[in-house]
């Protein structure tokens, strides 16, 4: 068998009798080095090991693995080619994730595999040269900038120690998935270009999406994002995320949900675990605007996807976000019902429910540490907060605010409730 540019060996271990093992180098000599990866994963993603050694891999068209028990060992990061003409062309990319026809330029699918990065692998997205040409363009869903890891159609897959430096977009997404466990995934997205010092020039950066998927388990996050830390999108149930640190950006979100007037979106049993949210320099990230927010459309439907929608039901429900640290957060829990949405909307008929908040501390920027604005068509229910003790800034008094809350356990809601400079039960 002949393939060029990957060594085939043969592993004599009796563990592994019969297991190929493929290992490549980068090319180097400014020649791609996809067709080499495409051949190593071939001959290795079924069954064998694939070997990435350390350096950097030039990636220059998009690529898709399909592995079946399997190990990859990505010593090198795969270095994304700043070509904005080329990954534009809609043809330059997969559309794989169905939610606002997403992009990516890199997906793994398959079943019973693991992708060890080992803290010195994974993806170069050039995203400074994307979020600066961005800086002055507009930016909407949907509208062709590439996901930079995509886990699709994905069985019991396991992505370990992974680090993407500069994400054009979405650092992650895994759709279509069930148990999967991501142990080690570093997302950043810093803006190091004056000319946008002070503005938030990486939206979109999301450090994951959620969708159509279950079980998944996020272990060990590190993100700096201008956006979404983690986004729980439709029908993502029984998701577990513990020790993750986010930095920068919008926050933990439930949703968007409800885009789709004409699918649900369910979300069902999500525990948040150790999470802490960094305030950055300013300069470089002016954002840290949520803890754990959750968003809906509103009952309207104007437009369609990937840039306009409304009117989805459904329902969130069993999340319990605990032992949570904030520093300087906006305003730290939110729910709302009006995502995009217009004067004279009708109301979001999406529920969400059972959500429980223990042991939050910390501080908060602005005196509003809780607001609920549910939806008249479905208030939410079965809130419970318990041990928060949330500073808000010295001058001013904290506030619980709740519109349509129909019922919630450990704090008295039915208005503003303010408390002085903190807000604090047990
Ligand atoms: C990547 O490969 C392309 C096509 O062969 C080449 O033009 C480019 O210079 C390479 N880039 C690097 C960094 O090697
Ligand atoms: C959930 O996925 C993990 C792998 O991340 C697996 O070990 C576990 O058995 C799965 N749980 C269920 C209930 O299938
Ligand atoms: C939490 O995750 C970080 C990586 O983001 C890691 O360095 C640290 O050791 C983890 N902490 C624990 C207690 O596992
Ligand atoms: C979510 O799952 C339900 C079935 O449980 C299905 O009816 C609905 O269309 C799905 N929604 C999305 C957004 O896929
Ligand atoms: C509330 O959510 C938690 C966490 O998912 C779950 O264990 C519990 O059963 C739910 N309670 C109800 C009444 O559904
Ligand atoms: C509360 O959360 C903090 C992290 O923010 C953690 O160190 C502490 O152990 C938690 N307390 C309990 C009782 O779990
Ligand atoms: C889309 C767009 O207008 N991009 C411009 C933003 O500004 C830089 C520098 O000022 C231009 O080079 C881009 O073409």
């Amino acid at each position: 068998m002949h393939i060029p540019g990957v060594f085939l060996i043969i592993a004599l271990g009796a563990s592994r009798a019969n297991a190929r093992t493929c290992t490549i180098k980068p090319l180097g000599h400014s020649q791609s080095d996809v067709s080499q990866i495409e051949a190593a994963i071939a001959a290795c993603g079924y069954g064998g090991t694939t070997v990435l050694e350390a350096g950097e891999y030039n990636i220059t068209r998009k690529m898709h693995w399909d592995l079946a028990n399997s190990h990859v060992d990505l010593h090198g990061s795969l270095n994304f080619v700043f070509d904005l003409e080329h990954w534009m062309d809609p043809a330059s990319t997969y559309r794989v994730i169905f939610i606002q026809s997403q992009a990516s330029w890199f997906v793994v699918s398959g079943h019973d595999f693991t992708i060890d990065a080992h803290g010195t692998g994974g993806i170069v997205g050039n995203g400074q040269h994307w979020w600066s040409w961005y800086g002055n363009a507009t930016r909407l869903d949907g509208d062709g900038r590439p996901v930079s890891l995509t886990l699709s159609h994905v069985a019991r897959g396991t992505v370990r120690d992974f680090r993407v430096d500069g994400p054009p977009f979405w650092c992650n997404a895994v759709a279509d998935s069930s148990d999967v466990l991501y142990d080690g995934m570093t997302c950043v997205s810093e803006n190091a270009d004056e000319t946008w010092f002070g503005q938030n020039i990486v939206w979109n950066t999301d450090g994951i999406d959620t969708y159509r998927s279950d079980n998944i388990t996020m272990l060990n996050w590190d993100i700096t994002t201008g956006d979404d830390c983690l986004a729980i999108k439709g029908n993502s149930t029984n998701v577990f995320a513990k020790n993750v640190t986010c930095r920068g950006g919008t926050g933990i979100a439930f949703g968007s949900v409800g885009q789709y007037y004409q699918l649900p979106d369910y979300v069902d049993n999500v525990v948040l675990e150790d999470i802490t949210f960094v305030r950055p320099d300013a300069q470089v990230q002016p954002l840290m605007e949520h803890g754990v927010y959750f968003k809906s459309w509103t009952g309207t439907r104007i437009g369609f996807p990937p840039t306009g929608g409304g009117a989805g039901g459904g329902r969130v429900s069993g999340v319990v976000a605990r032992n949570v640290n904030l520093d300087q957060v906006t305003t730290p829990i939110q729910v709302y019902q009006t995502n995009l949405g217009h004067p004279g909307d009708k109301p979001s008929k999406l529920q969400f429910t059972n959500l429980t908040f223990t042991n939050w501390t910390g501080t908060a920027q602005t005196s509003t540490v809780v607001d609920l604005e549910c939806s008249t068509a479905a208030p939410c229910t079965d809130l419970t907060f318990e041990q928060i003790n949330i500073a808000v800034p010295g001058d001013q008094v904290a506030e619980f605010a709740c519109v349509n809350v129909a019922s919630v356990a450990g704090v008295a809601c039915g208005g503003w409730v303010p408390f002085p400079h903190r807000l604090s039960f047990f």
